[in-house]
């Protein structure tokens, strides 16, 4: 029988989250004693733990069908070469942004770039940007430690992932443009797969789809006057079609069901109250199969 093959970081930041998505997938997964497989016990799968730069190279040439990769690594991978991945969802974690940044007290402009040079670990994807916005510099690749390329002297600018801002400051630099906004993505090969696989890829990707779908999704239960209900299916986040009841013995008054695809935050349910509702309920839902 077909096993399907899913490369995923070794270890890094995006390890623990890639194996959590198999968990809420319900997918079981026991590690060999090599440490460069893991084996699923419950859904043909295997594991391959890598380091996330090789990822777009195993799928991309069919030794897995299935990555969990950075839309940054996936991005500069794909500019060097042509396209044997294809992403077929987004995750959600990992996020970061691939930023240019210059010391933190300059007036920076694009046109500052002009003649510079720009350390970066992501050498295609920032001559794509130069290029597009008709700058001519040079990039100077570093594998690390690219935030304290200004202060040796190596380079004047450097390209790097952000995430919370910190690591820049620290070294008296300052974030000013936007590369690339990435997270993980789950992606396939091009590579042709043979039936059997293509059904096992179609519902690794259903499994996946409802986890994420489930993690943003929330349901609401509120009771309201039924001459409210416009206002209140406009104010629900992300709800197609609320399921809308009357209630006993209240005249004029309904219960409204509704999966809300967004995030609920207090300030909805404060706008839902101000349009009538009361009673409101929001619940997590623990499965979703779309
Ligand atoms: O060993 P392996 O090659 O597999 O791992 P790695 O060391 O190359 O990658 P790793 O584990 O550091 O990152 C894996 C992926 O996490 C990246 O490819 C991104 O998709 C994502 N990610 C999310 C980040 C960050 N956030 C991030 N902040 N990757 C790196 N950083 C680094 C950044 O390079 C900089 O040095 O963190 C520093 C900045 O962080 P802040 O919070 O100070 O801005
Ligand atoms: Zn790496």
């Amino acid at each position: 029988m077909s096993r399907l093959h899913l490369a995923i970081q070794k270890s890094g930041r995006l390890a623990d989250q890639s194996r959590e998505l198999l968990k809420q997938a319900g997918i079981k997964v026991q590690d060999t004693k090599t440490g460069l497989t893991a084996r699923a016990t419950n859904f043909p799968l295997d594991l391959m733990l890598v380091r996330d730069d090789d990822i777009p190279t195993f799928v991309g040439d069919g030794v897995c069908e299935l990555g969990i990769v950075g839309l940054n690594v996936l991005e500069e991978y794909r500019l060097g070469q042509d396209d044997d991945v294809e992403i077929i969802a987004r995750l959600g974690f990992g996020s970061c942004k691939l930023m240019i940044a210059c010391h933190e007290n300059e007036a920076f402009e694009i046109a500052s770039l002009e003649g510079k040079r720009i350390a970066t670990s992501y050498p295609r994807m920032t001559r794509h940007f130069l290029a597009e916005k008709g700058i001519d510099a040079e990039t100077v690749t570093m594998q690390g430690a690219v935030e304290l390329a200004p202060r040796l002297g190596i380079a004047d600018y450097v390209c790097d992932l952000v995430s919370s801002g910190q690591t820049l400051e620290a070294n008296g630099l300052k974030p000013v443009d936007t590369v690339l906004e990435s997270e993980s993505v789950l992606v396939r090969t091009l590579k042709p797969v043979d039936g059997a696989m293509a059904e096992l890829v179609d519902a690794l990707k259903a499994r996946t789809d409802g986890v994420i779908a489930t993690s943003e999704s929330k349901y609401i239960v509120l009771n309201a006057p039924e001459n409210a209900l416009a206002d209140i299916t406009r104010i629900l986040p992300g709800a197609e079609a609320p399921t809308v009841m009357p209630l006993l013995g209240r005249q004029g008054q309904v219960a409204v069901q509704a999966v809300c695809r967004e995030s609920v935050f207090w300030e909805t349910l404060e706008e839902l109250k101000v349009a009538g509702a009361r009673d409101i309920l929001v619940m997590p839902i623990e499965k979703m199969m779309l």
